[in-house]
This record gives structure tokens, sequence and C-alpha cells, in this order.
């Protein structure tokens, strides 16, 4: 067991969790090497805002580098994930995220189910692990504690047209490098813009029920190439996301 009982209660109340050093300092200053090579090698996805850039992102972060597969398939971070989620669970993607120094903005609050092509409603949950140290100003994240429980959500697909979310009480969690935030898909978060001189670089990696099945999203993909998108176009409806494209994060059965 990683966490104590008291950790996953509460992860299942508030629908996220913030579990510090995941990683060793050294595998961290590792995987910060890699991830900025790739940033600069890579073709990177972007998510624009009205006033510039949220963040932009090299997509299958896990297919494009080995070193990043042994991160989002890290056994301290799917042995959380697993005892958050109380079952076996399959990799569904992983990104890896920047937010760019100058001329970044804030990440709108938002749901990530409406973004999974996932059927039903299976247990999905994102590990967001720090790559660098992330206080408030350099764009760290909110999550509002309970929202993943509120009924009626899912027919809402753009919570940034909800200004009565910025009323309600949300928790804001710096983050040093190698630590890792853990938040169910519908649970409600966002991110500040990042002000400093440092680019926030994380990782962000998509764990879904095993036995999870396609269910094809409009919104989905929208316009993207990415290696996810055109596997995903070669899907029926309700074909389960298995296979070494989706494995399994923990080889235990
Ligand atoms: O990195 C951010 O600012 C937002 C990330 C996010 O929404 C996610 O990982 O689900």
């Amino acid at each position: 067991m990683y966490l104590k009982a008291s950790d996953i209660t509460r992860y299942r109340r508030e629908g996220f969790l913030k579990v510090p050093q995941v990683l060793a300092p050294a595998e961290t200053a590792g995987f910060l090497e890699e991830a900025a090579a790739m940033l600069s090698r890579n073709k990177t996805l972007h998510w624009p805002s009205g006033e510039g850039l949220v963040m932009d992102w090299v997509p299958d972060a896990e297919r494009e580098s080995a070193i990043m597969r042994r991160l989002a398939l890290h056994p301290v971070i799917t042995g959380i994930a697993e005892e958050l989620a109380g079952r076996s669970l399959r990799l569904f993607k992983s990104e890896l995220l920047r937010k760019e120094s100058t001329g970044s903005t804030a990440t709108p609050p938002h749901i990530d189910e409406f973004a999974l092509p996932i059927s039903g409603a299976p247990v999905t949950l994102t590990a967001w692990v720090a790559l660098v140290d992330i206080p408030e100003e350099r764009g760290c994240m909110s999550f509002w504690p309970g929202s993943h429980r509120v009924k009626g959500a899912d027919e809402e697909q753009d919570l940034a047209s909800h200004p009565e979310l910025m009323f309600l009480p949300r928790v804001t969690l710096p983050l040093r490098a190698g630590d890792c935030t853990f938040h169910h898909a519908r649970t409600v978060h966002s991110a500040y813009a990042n002000e400093t001189h440092t680019t926030r670089i994380s990782l962000a990696t998509v764990y879904m029920e095993a036995g999870a099945r396609f269910e094809p999203r409009t919104f989905y993909g929208n316009g993207l190439n990415d290696d996810l998108s055109r596997h995903l176009a070669t899907m029926q409806a309700g074909q389960e996301l298995s296979g070494d494209r989706f494995p399994k994060i923990r080889w235990k059965d």
C-alpha cells in the first residue's frame, strides 16, 4: 500500500489528492532532462485562448519516448492510481504539458470526462506529475472539492461559461518537482497562468478502468492528428480499449 486509508477516503470524497515526492529527486532530474529535449524536438499541439495560449503539449508522450513511458507507467504513480481507483487500470494516454513562461494564460475550469472517448462512466483518473517546482504564480492547479459527485454536470461541456464556479470554494495545490496530483475525470479543475521566467513542465497521464470501451466523441480529436486520434479512428464504438495501445498499468493479473 502506498496510501493511508484516510487518503483514499479523502480522494473519493473530494475527487483529487496531492501526493508529495512520488519521484526521488534524481528520478525527477532524469525525467525533466528528457521532457525538455522532447519539448524542443517534437511537434506540439496547442490549446489556444482568447488572449494567447493556455499551453502546448507533446501528445502520446509514452509512445514518443521510452523514458516518458517509464514515467507514465511508474510503479509508485500507477500503484497509487490503482489504490485510488480501487480496481485494475489501463493507461489511456499521456501528454507532456508545457505552460510557457511568457504569454501563457490560465487553464479554464473544466472536466476531463467530456474529452475522453470512453463509454459509460468507468473509473478514469489523471496523474499530473510536476517536473519543475510549480508555485501558484507558475500555473499550479486548483480543484473544486466534491465536484466529481455533482449530478448533471455532464450535460455542460463548457464550464468556462459558468462564472458561478469562481465563487465556490476551491483548493489550490502548489507542487514541488516530483510531487503529483491525482484527479477524478469529473472533478472540476483549472490552473493559473505562468507569470514566472521558468517554463512549467509536467506529465499528465490518464488511466481508465480495465474493460473500458470506446465511445466516439465529436469534440475529441477535433482535427488533431496525433497517434492516439489516428488509432481511435480505426476503432468501432463499443470496442474494448485494450491491447498494447492501452496496456494494463500493473502486471499483477
Ligand atoms: O495543466 C493544466 O493546466 C491542466 C491540465 C489538465 O486539465 C489535466 O491534466 O486534466
